[in-house]
């Protein structure tokens, strides 16, 4: 019998590093073959799907539940979905998982980097123009973020590579007999 469908769900702060496990994710399970994967990241998501829509509460829920309902799509399809949002507000991240958990499994992942850490990175130089003033609404600057309460998992990546976050993710997968 063929497996369900499922979506994996990171939230995170900016540069927590929900893109790059997302990515190694994806390698790992195109690599195991068997189900299509589609990586609907945030970057992309918001140039191709959401690009009129800005960072107010209620843009930022309009570009979630649009990821939610392709995730949702493709799952009922029998895919695998990786979604890689902020997604900042648990109501929000609770009408996906319902959505979803239509068709088939919701597994959300909490990249937990702290605030302080992905500030210190501060690989594109955002949270610098945040604390200026220069970014209006910007996650954990001027802007909230509410860290999930029940995630299926939470990785840590400080002190953490990229592969062991991905391979947690993968172990928590075949828990759950989805892989
Ligand atoms: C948060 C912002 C903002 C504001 C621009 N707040 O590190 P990045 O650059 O590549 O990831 C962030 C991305 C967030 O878009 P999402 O679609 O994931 O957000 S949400 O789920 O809330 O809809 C960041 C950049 O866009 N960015 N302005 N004000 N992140």
């Amino acid at each position: 019998r063929h497996k369900q469908g499922f979506t994996v769900f990171f939230t995170g702060l900016s540069g927590s590093g929900k893109s790059t496990i997302a990515n190694a994710l994806m390698v790992k399970l195109m690599e195991m073959g068997g189900r299509p994967v589609t990586l609907l990241d945030g970057d992309v998501v918001r140039k191709h799907l959401s690009s009129e829509l800005g960072f107010s509460k209620e843009h930022r829920d309009l570009n979630i539940r649009r990821i939610g309902f392709v995730a949702s799509e493709i799952t009922k399809n029998g895919g695998i979905a990786i979604c890689a949002p902020i997604a900042p507000y648990a109501a929000t991240r609770r009408a996906v998982r319902e959505m979803i958990e239509q068709y088939g499994a919701f597994v959300e992942v909490h990249v937990a980097t702290s605030l302080e850490e992905c500030e210190r990175r501060d690989r594109k130089g955002l949270y610098k123009l945040a604390r200026e003033g220069k970014i209006k609404e910007f996650t954990g600057i001027s802007d909230p973020y509410e860290v999930p309460e029940n995630p299926e998992l939470r990785v840590d990546t400080e002190g953490v590579d990229v592969d062991t976050c991905a391979h947690q993710v993968l172990l928590k997968l075949e828990q759950m007999g989805l892989v």
